[in-house]
């Protein structure tokens, strides 16, 4: 494990580009549930039920429940260490993006700044009906309406069957598609397309590093795989880079 350590930090040293992809494991330890561990139930329902347009036509009250049940909880969680190392790390080396599933905003509340949400943001809302977007951090009644055109407003997310937001998804391939180093920590890569992005990099020519709690999908063909909390693997990571 230690000489992978330092395998893995002379790698970062020396790479001119990174990318980074994250997913729910990341906030773990700050205290917001991930999606397919045990931890991941909201009223006894897998928040994957509820993170789908079907779901939120059905049962619109019920999806923005959830939601705004997120929001508050969002709202009190910090980073943690591993958001943390992170910011670090794009000071460190030349080129990074972050590219993160993770709707919470706390990679740029630890001081990330070129981050990509491909999942969205639970802090962004959308108009079902017009084309109205906004930014809102505000308690949120049970149904919000559009100040445009009065319609149901939805969250600023990506659910199942939808497509990624424009030219975010475009971003991500092409940055992967050149960089010398792509780390991915805490996520269980079921999730397509952001699974995928670590094949492109490696086909690329990239050197792939997992971080995660356990094995996962892509366990198999990354280079370099670490196993435990991320909190605490990647802080020790990018120490001395
Ligand atoms: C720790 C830790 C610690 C814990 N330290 N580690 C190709 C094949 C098959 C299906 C598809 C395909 N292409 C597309 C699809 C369909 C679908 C899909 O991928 N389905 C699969 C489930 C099979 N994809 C889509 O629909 C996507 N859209 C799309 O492809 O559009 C094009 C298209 C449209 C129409 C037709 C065809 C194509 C959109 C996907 C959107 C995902 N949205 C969600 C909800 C976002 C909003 C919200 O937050 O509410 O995104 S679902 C949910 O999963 C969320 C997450 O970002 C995403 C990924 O989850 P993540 O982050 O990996 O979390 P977990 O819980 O799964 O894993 C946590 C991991 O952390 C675990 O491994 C733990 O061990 C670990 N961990 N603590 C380190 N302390
Ligand atoms: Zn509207």
């Amino acid at each position: 494990m230690i000489a992978k350590m330092q395998t893995i930090k002379a790698l970062l040293s020396g790479a001119r580009s990174v990318a980074v992809l994250t997913g729910a494991g990341v906030s773990a330890e700050s205290g917001v549930p991930t999606f397919r561990d045990d931890g991941g139930l909201w009223k006894e329902r897998r928040a994957e039920e509820l993170a789908r347009s079907e779901a939120f036509f059905r049962a619109p009250e019920l999806v923005w429940e959830f939601y705004n049940w997120r929001r508050a909880l969002v709202e009190k969680c910090d980073p943690n260490p591993a958001h943390y190392a992170l910011a670090a790390l794009e000071k460190q080396v030349p080129e990074m993006l972050l590219i993160t599933q993770n709707v919470d905003g706390l990679h740029q509340k630890a001081g990330s700044e070129n981050v990509l949400e491909l999942h969205g943001s639970l802090w962004r809302l959308r108009c079902t009906v017009c084309v109205h977007e906004e930014e809102n951090l505000e308690e949120l009644p049970p149904l919000p309406a559009c100040p445009k055109c009065g319609h149901l407003l939805r969250p600023g997310v990506v659910w199942f069957g939808e497509q990624l937001p424009a030219g975010i998804l475009s971003t991500a391939l092409d940055t992967v598609g050149k960089v010398d180093v792509m780390l991915v920590v805490g996520t269980s890569s079921v999730v397509q397309p952001a699974a995928s992005l670590a094949h492109v990099a490696k086909r690329a020519g990239a050197v792939t590093i997992e971080v995660n709690l356990e094995p996962t999908h892509n366990t198999g063909f990354m280079d370099f795989a670490l196993h435990g909390k991320a909190g605490e693997i990647l802080p020790e990571l990018i120490e001395g880079i």
